[in-house]
């Protein structure tokens, strides 16, 4: 690993990272013999039996709104993408142990000044966590066999309005989609609903036109923001095509959107 060598411009995010990465690496020195001395990663059962479907669900269910992580499909802005933070480090040998010590400290201790929440995860299910994205940042492919189903994804079943109500779900296990991105209904009144078991906060709003991931024109109607229960709005529809998408910032560009066709 390169540590403060100069070849990134003092400061700079990739060299502020190294250097922490070193910091917690040290700090952790005898976390990170351990993690060192428990090796191996099978696709299901981690180094010293973390499990790897548990780890997903929980960074998916805690992390992911905040992270991006391309094998947990999860595509958060807040915080740092978790692939390309390790990238350079993994390419200059660090060991993914190492990686698994970084993101329990990283936990354990967040910058307390920093946006990542204290006390997300801790024990077992830190264990999970961190060892799944340990194994998964900056991995090609994707999760096969159990690990890819741990996770349920969007359906192309499109959510149908009957008798003036559209019922919407949030994905559950917390992922930035609703559980569809097609809906119908005809024309005239209609009270949108969404529910939203995840814990990550949502909301629902309709805008005209099919605008896929990028905001037009103004919304014609927006519900509550929730992270448990169910937000409601009341449209106006005419014939034709609507965009329903999350107004949370960076949802909508990380998938949280449909498209509504009224007829
Ligand atoms: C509310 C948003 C948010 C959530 C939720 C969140 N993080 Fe973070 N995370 C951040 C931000 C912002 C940073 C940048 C540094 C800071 O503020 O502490 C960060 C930094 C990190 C880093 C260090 C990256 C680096 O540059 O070295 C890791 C690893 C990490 N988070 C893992 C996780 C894991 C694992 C979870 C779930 C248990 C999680 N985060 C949940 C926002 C979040
Ligand atoms: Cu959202």
């Amino acid at each position: 690993m390169r540590v403060g060598d100069g070849s990134a411009p003092a400061g700079s995010r990739q060299e502020r990272n190294t250097r922490e990465l070193a910091w917690r690496i040290g700090a952790g020195g005898l976390l990170l013999a351990l993690a060192i001395a428990a090796s191996g990663c099978a696709a299901v059962k981690g180094a010293d039996n973390a499990n790897l479907i548990l780890g997903k669900q929980q960074f998916v269910a805690k992390c992911g709104a905040c992270h991006t992580l391309a094998r947990a499909n999860t595509k958060g802005i807040v915080g740092p993408n978790l692939d390309a933070v390790f990238k350079t480090d993994l390419a200059e040998g660090l060991q993914r142990d190492a990686v698994r010590t970084v993101v329990e400290g990283q936990v354990q201790n967040p910058n307390p000044s920093g946006v990542m929440p204290k006390g997300l995860a801790s024990g077992a299910t830190l264990s999970d966590i961190a060892a799944y994205v340990a194994q998964s940042v900056d991995a090609p492919g994707s999760d096969t066999g159990l690990l890819a189903s741990a996770v349920p994804t969007t359906s192309a079943k499109p959510a149908v309005e009957k008798a003036g109500k559209l019922a919407f779900e949030a994905n559950p296990s917390g992922q930035l989609s609703y559980t569809t991105n097609k809906a119908e209904a005809t024309p005239g009144t209609v009270t949108v609903s969404m529910s939203n078991m995840s814990g990550v906060m949502h909301n629902i709003a309709i805008e005209e036109g099919e605008n896929g991931a990028t905001q037009k024109r103004a919304p014609i109607g927006a519900s509550s923001f929730i992270s448990k229960g169910t937000a409601t709005l009341t449209v106006k529809l005419k014939p034709g095509k609507y965009t329903f998408f999350c107004q949370a910032p960076g949802h909508r560009a990380a998938g949280m959107w449909g498209t509504l066709t009224v007829k």
